[in-house]
């Protein structure tokens, strides 16, 4: 399959490393001058520009986290001049201030590429239709998506999110060849589209660029064998950039980080120590190139691993694998990390479930509990009690034998979970109001 910048997908090591270094110098001296936070920071190290000669001297430089950017709210981490920002955008679905990230016209490009890059890994071409079904608008889905297709070349469809019926029904009457939105809304939009009496072969679609949730490989086959297309990750967080930051290509080992843009790091969530890349640990991204608000070893809070060495599609960047769960939103049940995508993968196993689910954390006393609620499928769906408990033991057992956690399960109506146009959100923690 095509690459769309062989030069800077398929760089050797060394290449890289010298490029990152250079670049790393650069955004440090840039930081230090324009943004009184990381100068600050830097002094308190007893660091200057000057200290940060190659890439490995980004260990000396401090962590950023979301709070920072939150107590700098709106602009106190942004290092370019107003004058340079031509688009600012908000993260959506967090409680308090927003985090507000402003980008200049190169960064717009920048973004532009690496979506292009990412779509070509997919096999998108000029030939293609692509409905960008991530919600438009101050979340950085939909436009960052846009742009990327059409810096690519092909058609695309700005549907945004609703609408569901409207836009299942110019996907078939478009003949849409390629779809971006998240998993979760996949899912709706190919239950909106069954009940709509679409089968696949009414519809063009091959190719789909999902993310901004975590989702598993159950999910992805589930996906793929209800929309009749090949479904391919996309990653990204709108604090370094938006989607794009990494991308599948053909052969889904992982997906290929923008390395000459982001620089990662594994670190051990607790203690900050950086940790062998092949560990799992929280995700760390330095940008290297970004100029209107760049961050220096920026803790996502993701958790997963990263694999090095040339992948058989040519590319050389290193790849990232599933996030696992977030350091902050990993469920602790009864002293058990339990990640959502665990539970999902269990659910997905057995046939009578849909992967539409809720986790209800809650405490009784000193003791935790979990309910799995969870949407039988229409075709299994009877008012016989004892085969709805069988449902439940099934999954109940099941759940404990792979992640040796006791969870109750209750089996729900198909339909009755609320669906998600945008990112799902599976778990309700009643804990955390006591
Ligand atoms: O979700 C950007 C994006 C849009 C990525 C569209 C991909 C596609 P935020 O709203 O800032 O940005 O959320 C970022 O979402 O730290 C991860 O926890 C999660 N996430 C994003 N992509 C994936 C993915 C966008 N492919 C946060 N797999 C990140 C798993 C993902 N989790």
């Amino acid at each position: 399959m095509a690459i769309w910048n062989r030069t800077k997908e398929c760089m050797s090591a060394d290449e890289r490393a010298e490029l990152q270094g250079r670049r790393l110098h650069k955004i440090v001296d840039y930081v230090y001058h324009n943004t009184p936070f990381y100068r600050e920071k830097m002094q308190e190290r007893g660091i200057e520009p000057g200290d940060i000669k190659s890439i490995e001297d980004i260990v000396k430089l401090p962590f950023t986290t979301k709070k920072d950017i939150r107590d700098n709210y709106p602009f106190g981490l942004q290092a370019a001049p107003k004058s340079e920002i031509v688009r600012v955008h908000a993260s959506s679905g967090t409680t308090g201030r927003p985090t507000i990230v402003g980008y200049t016209r190169k960064d717009i490009g920048v973004w532009s590429e690496i979506v292009a890059r990412a779509m070509t890994a997919f096999g998108v071409t000029r030939e293609d239709s692509f409905s960008v079904a991530y919600g438009y608008g101050m979340f950085t889905g939909g436009l960052g998506a846009h742009y990327g297709v059409e810096n690519l070349g092909a058609t695309v469809l700005p549907a945004s999110t609703g609408n569901t019926e409207k836009h299942a029904r110019l996907i078939k009457d478009l003949a849409i060849t390629g779809i971006a939105c998240t998993p979760s809304y996949a899912l709706h939009l190919a239950e909106s589209m069954e009940k709509m009496g679409y089968t696949k072969d009414d519809l063009h679609l091959r190719i789909g660029a999902f993310g901004a949730e975590p989702w598993t490989d159950n999910m992805r086959r589930e996906i793929e064998t209800r929309l009749g297309l090949k479904a391919y990750n996309i990653y990204g967080l709108s604090e370094i950039m938006g989607p794009g930051v990494s991308y599948e290509c053909e052969c889904q080992r992982g997906s290929h980080i923008n390395e000459d843009h982001f620089y990662p790091e594994i670190v051990n969530p607790e203690t900050l120590e950086p940790l062998g890349r092949d560990v799992v640990g929280e995700l760390v991204f330095t940008t290297i190139t970004k100029e209107g608000m760049p961050l220096l070893r920026y803790r996502t809070r993701d958790l997963c691993s990263l694999m090095d060495g040339v992948c058989p599609c040519g590319r050389t960047s290193v790849r990232m694998g599933r996030i696992l769960g977030r350091s902050d939103d990993m469920l602790i049940i009864r002293g058990i990390n339990v990640f959502p995508s665990q539970i999902e993968s269990v659910i997905l196993s057995l046939p009578e479930f849909e992967p539409q689910y809720v986790l209800v954390a809650e405490r009784n006393g000193n003791l935790d509990t979990l309910q799995v609620q969870v949407e039988v499928r229409p075709e299994f769906f009877t008012d016989d009690v004892k085969t709805i408990e069988l449902f439940q033991k099934r999954l109940a057992d099941k759940i404990r034998s792979v992640i040796s956690i006791n969870a109750t399960v209750r089996v729900m109506f198909p339909g009755s979970i609320e669906r998600s146009q945008g990112k799902g959100n599976h778990v309700i923690d009643n804990r955390i109001l006591k």
